[in-house]
């Protein structure tokens, strides 16, 4: 009989887990979690934190680090737009910041759920210190878009995304998009669907941290919804998609490689989640992947890059 025989975990939990809470800021908040972090070219990270206050309004929130795991919050979250467009699309939250590299800037992207549904802002900056707002990039419902940090052979960006259809009555699949100058977006297809991967994203899928160039293609991590009678529970699933034809997916796992089962994870706000919004390869080729534990706390988890590709090909 054919089943996988998995024998070992490809992410470690930090032992420090989890790497920020709400204890660690100068106020009193109510969760730090879905956070993403970045290595500058300096060899510091920063962390782009997303905060819930105590009335579960958003915040961004910047940290530094030298290590990539022990992290000092600023004084102060991060300055967002004033105008009423801005008031009106993120009225509820602001949420699940998402990092790029390109262009020698970073662009992040935050999904806005307010007056119009479900909307991604996108932002620069020279070094995230502050961030300059550029746009809105989709119509409603559309999130958890990452963009690629190389262009198209043609010259195009690439941008991952989950347009929140109910095909298969879940909150929708894997897209991916072209654009000629990261504001306008189309020649859009649909890469992956969460009937691939029974059963662990059967209820939904969301592209969830910057691709990554291997040798295989492009190496991506996703989260993946498993609605049951009590929760709905967030893994972390990996695929590879083709280097030079990103449409089409040359492996899939088709079992998690992080699933919730510390009790950070199983336990707080929203339980069973893990969520993660960025991973960073060492140069020794270890992976950092920054995820959220269960809508309440920041947690890191490391794995080797190969261990991944291996998951990729053989699970
Ligand atoms: C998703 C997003 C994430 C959150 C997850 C679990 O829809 O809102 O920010 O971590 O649900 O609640």
């Amino acid at each position: 009989m054919e089943y996988a025989k998995i024998d070992k975990d490809v992410f470690v939990r930090h032992p420090g887990n989890p790497i920020l809470t709400a204890f660690d800021f100068p106020l009193r908040i109510r969760a730090v979690y879905n956070s993403s972090a970045v290595k500058l070219q300096n060899g510091k990270y920063v962390m782009l934190c997303r905060v819930n206050q105590l009335n579960h309004m958003t915040l961004l929130w910047g940290a530094d680090s030298n290590d990539g795991i022990h992290f000092k919050v600023r004084p102060e979250p991060f300055e967002m737009p004033k105008d009423e467009l801005w008031k009106a699309v993120s009225r509820s939250v602001y949420y699940d910041p998402r990092i790029t590299f390109i262009d020698g800037q970073y662009i992040v992207l935050i999904a806005c759920e307010g007056d119009q549904g479900c909307r991604v802002a996108m932002f620069r900056s020279k070094d995230l210190n502050s961030l300059e707002f550029v746009n809105y990039i989709n119509v409603p419902d559309n999130r958890n878009m990452v963009i690629f940090p190389e262009k198209f052979s043609d010259g195009r960006y690439l941008r991952l995304e989950r347009p929140s259809t109910s095909a298969h009555g879940g909150k929708g699949n894997i897209w991916l998009s072209f654009s000629p100058d990261l504001i306008h977006w189309g020649d859009s297809r649909e890469i992956i669907k969460t009937t691939e991967l029974w059963n662990f994203a059967i209820s939904g899928l969301g592209p969830s941290t910057v691709p990554v160039r291997v040798k295989e293609g492009w190496l991506i991590l996703f989260h993946s919804i498993m609605q049951n009678c009590t929760t709905r529970e967030y893994s972390v699933g990996a695929a590879i998609i083709d280097g030079e034809k990103p449409w089409i997916v040359k492996h899939l796992a088709k079992h998690p490689v992080l699933y919730p089962q510390a009790e950070y994870e199983m336990r707080g706000l929203v339980e069973h989640v893990c969520f993660p919004c960025a991973k960073i390869i060492e140069p020794d080729g270890t992976v950092k992947l920054y995820y959220g534990g269960a809508d309440t706390v920041q947690c890191l988890a490391t794995a080797r890059l190969e261990d991944i590709i291996f998951a990729c090909k053989n699970w």
